[in-house]
């Protein structure tokens, strides 16, 4: 990297050069800098806000030195990089984040390490300016630019690819507003625009980085010059797509990845002068409105998928701001197009991106010149695809003439592919008429529609689950032909993983301090299958001591957050049972609360002697429901309806709480997810792909009830069953139960009736608002199987309370659980993507010292 600067400049930049915070005193100076100059504040005015504000400056800073320098690497190394395309990265907030990075960096090249990290020059830094660095920290609005699963775990494997030095770029939409934040207004769900572009100091707008966009049009075909057919995509309109980076940095690396955020602005710049001029006010700023509302807002489903106009042009304008800029990094390196995959890898986080493949297509076919099977062999062979559901109305499907409109020339390759691609069928399985109309790209529907996860399928070299059963689950249903036709390698799996530097040691630093003291120092959050270590404490008595005050601890920050929040005090020591996810029926947030009603049933029917052999509990709800999914808002409103029935009746008291926290994200979940006891993951069997917060509840110490879905099996194998509670019925049978319910008698479970006896009476509000919920299940059909596992999930719930009624059998169970998570870090899983999907490899900084972790 040095060398690539001209000799005579080389001393010069080499003095100024930034570098890591070497010493508080200079963390310091540059806070105050940045307060006075940057701000033009004077430190008599500086509020948290400002504070917040300047030390995030201070660590941007440092990062952008460090981006520079890792892209610099990157590019004089000419290595292969991976590209992650995701329509969502959750972020949550960054200064925590950077500051360990970072500071980490600086502790290392002091003598010594110590042991809470944040405690280093940034947070004594802060502190003798007058602040406390939890209160900086909460200043922070999240970056919310996703809807759950899919998004958080694409902001991890950020994460986990700068901290393995893997040479990786996210690339994502700058979405004006995030995810809408949540008010609960007498029980029911109102949602507020999330406009967090106020102050957001992560980002570096690249004025000088724009990409012309465009849309609709038409294709005129012609032959040139050499007699070769060419096709033109002309007309329509253009918009701009500027690029605003955000610095990602690894964890003991000097390695900072980006995330590059498309935002859309008007082609024209500003307004239309000449119709200003004329007096034609209001549609002169028409445009420049039309083309900012590109990227203006996150679509808020979960698990659903809309077909939006607007959500095909966010894809769009994506897929080809980002393709252009990787095909012109390609072409800098001066290649020839065949080496094209051996130095690019693209990633397709769900279908949301699969235009990138027609993208592709088009630039090589059209603009590069190269012919159609020269062109395929490249593209897929770049492309990989990942898979997070296999609920039906969830995939992706749009329909012709709507593309037809925005992107003619896309849809004539579409059909192309779609035509080769059912001749190999063909050729394959000449005696299969009926394969071809199942496996085609296009729909035979009224009007046509284009399966996106079919094209995915052709046009990428590897497809994954998320998880074993997932995985399976995809082989055996939905893709089941695609298996016959290019055979079971093509399909993989890579079960999920979460980071632990956010999800343990910034999310519970006293636990990740504790462990650290045991398994020789912080070095298990860079290999965390060195938590094992931790196993052998499982049964010692002072160990166990600390790291049940620890839970007691965060216990009561959770209790102090309701309190403040809902208003209701709940006792630290009662079981903490919390459900946070988004609210989706296959999620079975339902049953939850039917359960919850059942046992507030049963307390009332009990003696007061008997009342006193209860274990008190709080049940904890969190999640959002998408705006236009009334039966999942119907969910919350009976869990705030119960919970203010049961929460005032003195017959229960202590013994049962029933809470719903406001506007569940990535900071609310790092302050719940480590105080609870029990978790729920009781999805139907076979619907959920594979979770993650599973993963993050057991490595904070808790324990789990849920079903045999997703990551829940293997995180049973790891653990062992006698450390989780699993119920219900099994993925097999569920094709089977939803047919007798459809087809024979379908009994419904007589506790569960009780239940919605207590609906209909009225005992929770107007019964009529829990009509829909309730006959869902009593009339027509019970899809989600909750009266089947309802007696099930009920009798595991009891023997819960028996066991949390042993709490040093409880605490062990815990660590042993701890101890044996190493495998569910997404350090592993971007390891496995790495040599079987991407087949790239780690760049290591030349100047990485040693790291001090002990590794
Ligand atoms: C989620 C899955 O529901 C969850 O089980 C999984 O852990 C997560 O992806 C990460 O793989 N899916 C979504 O969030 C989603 O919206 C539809 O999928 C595209």
């Amino acid at each position: 990297v040095e060398a690539s600067i001209p000799e005579p400049q080389r001393a010069a930049w080499k003095k100024f050069q930034a570098h890591g915070f070497k010493s508080k005193d200079e963390f310091e100076k540059e806070v105050v800098r940045h307060v006075e100059t940057t701000l033009a504040r004077s430190m008599f005015n500086c509020d948290e806000t400002a504070a917040y504000a300047a030390a995030s400056l201070a660590f941007r800073d440092r990062l952008i030195t460090q981006w520079n320098r890792t892209q610099q690497r990157q590019t004089f190394s000419d290595t292969k990089r991976v590209y992650y395309l995701s329509l969502e990265f959750l972020m949550g907030r960054a200064l925590d984040n950077a500051m360990l990075n970072v500071g980490l960096k600086n502790a290392r090249t002091s003598s010594s390490l110590p042991l809470i990290l944040k405690l280093t020059a940034s947070a004594e830094g802060l502190s003798e300016l007058g602040f406390r660095i939890e209160d900086i920290i909460e200043q922070e609005h999240d970056a919310a630019l996703g809807n759950g699963g899919l998004g958080r775990l694409a902001a991890c494997f950020l994460d986990s690819m700068a901290s393995l030095n893997i040479p990786a770029w996210g690339y994502g939409l700058r979405y004006r507003y995030g995810i809408f934040k949540q008010e609960i207004v007498d029980g029911y769900q109102v949602e507020v625009p999330d406009y967090w572009l106020d102050f957001n100091p992560w980002e570096f707008p690249r004025h000088d980085i724009v990409v012309d966009i465009q849309f609709y049009g038409h294709v005129r075909k012609y032959q040139d010059e050499a007699g070769k057919q060419v096709a033109l995509w002309e007309g329509g309109e253009i918009v701009k797509a500027v690029a605003y980076d955000v610095p990602i940095p690894g964890f003991d690396t000097q390695a900072t990845n980006n995330l590059r955020l498309w935002s859309s602005k008007a082609a024209s710049g500003e307004f239309d002068f000449q119709k200003f001029n004329s007096g034609d006010y209001e549609s002169s700023v028409a445009d420049q409105q039309r083309a900012e509302t590109i990227s203006a807002v996150l679509y808020p489903n979960d698990n659903l998928d809309r077909g939006k106009e607007l959500r095909l042009k966010q894809q769009y304008f994506w897929v080809a701001a980002s393709l252009y800029d990787i095909v012109r990094r390609f072409k800098k390196s001066k290649r020839a197009w065949s080496e094209f995959s051996d130095q690019v890898a693209i990633q397709l986080n769900d279908t949301h991106p699969t235009l990138a493949i027609v993208e592709l297509q088009r630039i090589l076919l059209d603009q590069e010149g190269l012919e159609w099977d020269e062109a395929w062999t490249i593209v897929s062979k770049t492309f990989g695809y990942t898979n997070h559901t296999v609920l039906p109305e969830a995939l992706e499907k749009w329909s012709v003439p709507l593309f037809q409109n925005l992107l003619p020339r896309h849809l004539q390759i579409i059909y192309e592919i779609n035509l080769y691609f059912l001749q190999l069928v063909e050729r394959k399985f000449p005696k299969e008429r009926d394969l071809l109309g199942r496996v085609s790209i296009i729909e035979e529907s009224q009007p046509k529609m284009v399966r996106m996860a079919y094209l995915a399928i052709v046009g990428s070299h590897k497809v994954n689950g998320v998880a074993e059963l997932h995985s399976d689950l995809i082989k055996t249903t939905i893709f089941k032909d695609f298996v016959k036709i290019f055979g079971p390698d093509k399909f993989t799996n890579v079960t999920n993983g979460i980071t632990p530097r956010r999800w343990l040691h910034q999310a519970n630093p006293r636990l990740s301090e504790l462990i650290a003291s045991k398994v020789g120092g912080l070095g298990f959050l860079k290999d965390l299958t060195l938590l094992n270590e931790l196993e052998k404490y499982a049964d010692d008595k002072e160990f166990k001591k600390e790291w049940a005050e620890i839970k007691y601890a965060n216990k009561v920050k959770l209790a102090k957050h309701i309190k403040t929040t809902t208003g209701v005090t709940v006792n630290p020591s009662a079981l903490f049972d919390i459900q946070v996810k988004r609210i989706h029926e296959y999620k079975r947030q339902q049953m939850n609360i039917f359960g919850v009603i059942h046992r507030y049933l049963t307390i009332k029917s009990m003696t007061a002697e008997e009342r006193k052999k209860l274990a008190p509990r709080v049940s904890i709800f969190g999640g959002k429901a998408a705006p236009g999914y009334w039966m999942a808002k119907t969910i919350i409103h009976l869990i705030n309806n119960v919970g203010s029935v049961v929460n005032k009746d003195k017959d229960v008291g202590d013994l049962l709480k029933v809470i719903f926290l406001e506007d569940y994200n990535v900071s609310k979940a790092e302050v719940i997810i480590p105080a609870s006891d029990i978790s729920e993951h009781i999805s139907t069997a076979g619907t959920e792909a594979s979770g993650t917060s599973n993963m993050k509840f057991v490595l904070n110490g808790g324990l789990i009830i849920g079903t045999c879905d997703g990551a829940n099996i293997e995180i049973t194998r790891e653990i062992g069953e006698n450390n989780i509670f699993l119920f219900g019925n099994l993925a097999e049978d569920v094709e089977d139960l939803r047919h007798a319910h459809n087809y024979g008698s379908h009994a419904m479970d007589p506790d569960l009736g009780k239940v919605f006896e207590e609906i209909k009476k009225g005992t929770f509000g107007d019964a009529g608002a829990f009509s829909a919920l309730v006959g869902a299940i009593e009339d027509h059909g019970d899809y989600y199987l909750v009266s089947d596992d309802f007696h099930s999930y009920i009798q595991t719930q009891a023997l819960v309370d028996e066991a949390y009624k042993d709490q040093d059998e409880w605490t062990s169970k815990t660590i042993t659980s701890v101890a044996r998570m190493g495998f569910f870090s997404s350090d592993r899983c971007i390891n496995e993507y790495a040599e079987s999907i991407w087949n790239v490899e780690p760049l290591v900084p030349e100047d990485e010292g040693t790291s001090g972790l002990g590794k």
